[in-house]
């Protein structure tokens, strides 16, 4: 594309809560943002509804388009269709436990997929940038701090099913000279992550327990390790990693760890609560091969990206308590944090 040109991006996972942030992110950059969905026979798109343009209006920059990683054709048309300078694969079957109950449809959409995109781009001719939503799972039982020369180790068929996504990226890299990088990204969060994530079913509870109306928490491995960044600050890393010279892997996190118990101690004691008065432990919650521990380094990201993490666990327990407590006292009404990028 040529100088002063809009730039046009297309995102998997424009849904989730990583899709919705850099959709407002890119938009907020005067990109013409594609996203793709799932067709679903209730309407999915609460996360950015907020941004949404009607097609109709003069100056919409926001385009929704049925599709699905599992559907490969599909994925040939609409990058024919869209011609993208940039393509960020964020869709996946993104639950570690669930990938437990679906190992094959995981490996179909957060494994396959990912060829198939890439693949499209191929038979499509087209020169775009590609980002892969790789994920710190794929270290698994190779033990902290974690960084992009850490063998990998995965330890459920989710995280399986990242490293191939990542080989593959890597490979069409190499064979065929894409600008195709992996951003391997640790546990992010914000009032926007999917309610059975282990913040958000804290930070949830939390605000019902307050209000009065929710008495326990049923939970599972408190012992497990994490290292929880703040979801808008990793979509912006994405989006760097595609304006860099040269297409390389990197690692984004806030390099500090806690325990599940920890963030249940935040998050309760902001509202003024003992968690160990609520919490009672049940084992469906735990997975058959666990991630003890996951802390990762992002000094390759701060040196080549100049990308470095504002807020740390205890702000973001903070704020997704706080969102939480918001979008209880608006009742029924759709609430939605408001994020500013700069
Ligand atoms: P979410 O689970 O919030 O979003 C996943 C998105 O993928 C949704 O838009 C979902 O659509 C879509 N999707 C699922 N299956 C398909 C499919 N077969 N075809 C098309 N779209 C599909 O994930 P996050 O936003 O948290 O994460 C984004 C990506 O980053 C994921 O790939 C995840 O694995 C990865 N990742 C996430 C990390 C995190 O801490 N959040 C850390 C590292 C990696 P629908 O709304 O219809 O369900
Ligand atoms: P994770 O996130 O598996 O790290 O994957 P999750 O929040 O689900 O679990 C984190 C840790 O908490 C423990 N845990 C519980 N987890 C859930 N969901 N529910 C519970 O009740 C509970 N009790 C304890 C888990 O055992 C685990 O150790 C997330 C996803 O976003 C992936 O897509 C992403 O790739 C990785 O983060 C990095």
């Amino acid at each position: 594309m040529t100088e002063g040109q809009t730039k046009r991006a297309l995102i998997t996972g424009i849904t989730g809560q990583d899709g919705s942030y850099l959709a407002e992110l890119l938009l907020s950059k005067g990109y013409e943002v594609h996203g793709l969905i799932r067709r679903s026979s209730t309407i999915n798109t609460s996360r950015i509804d907020h941004v949404y343009q009607d097609p109709h209006e003069s100056g919409a920059r926001l385009f929704l388009h049925y599709g699905d990683l599992t559907d490969g054709s599909r994925l040939v048309t609409l990058l024919d269709q869209i011609k993208p300078d940039e393509v960020y694969n964020l869709a996946a079957q993104s639950h570690v436990r669930v990938s437990f109950d679906e190992p094959e449809y995981t490996g179909d959409t957060t494994g396959l997929g990912s060829t198939r995109l890439l693949e499209a781009i191929r038979m499509t001719g087209l020169h775009c940038r590609f980002y892969q939503a790789s994920s710190s799972e794929m270290f698994g039982a190779t033990p902290p701090p974690q960084n992009e020369d850490t063998p990998f180790w995965p330890r459920s068929p989710y995280g399986v099913a990242k490293v191939y996504s990542y080989w593959i990226t890597r490979n069409y890299r190499e064979a065929y000279g894409m600008f195709a990088v992996n951003g391997i990204l640790f546990n992010h969060e914000s009032p926007r992550r999917g309610d059975t994530f282990v913040t958000r079913k804290i930070t949830r509870a939390v605000a019902r327990i307050a209000a009065g109306t929710q008495s326990e928490l049923f939970m599972g491995n408190l012992d497990a390790v994490r290292d929880w960044g703040y979801a808008p600050e990793y979509v912006e890393a994405m989006w760097r990693m595609l304006q860099h010279d040269e297409p390389t892997d990197y690692v984004v996190a806030t390099g500090t760890n806690y325990t599940v118990r920890d963030f249940l101690q935040l998050s309760f004691e902001h509202v003024g609560l003992d968690w160990e008065k609520y919490v009672r432990f049940d084992e469906r919650y735990l997975r058959p091969t666990e991630v003890d521990a996951l802390v990762g380094s992002a000094a390759k990201a701060e040196e080549l990206l100049g990308w470095v993490p504002q807020v740390l666990t205890p702000e973001l327990a903070r704020i997704m308590v706080d969102a939480d407590i918001a979008a209880l006292e608006a009742g029924g009404t759709p609430w939605i944090d408001r994020v500013t990028f700069a």
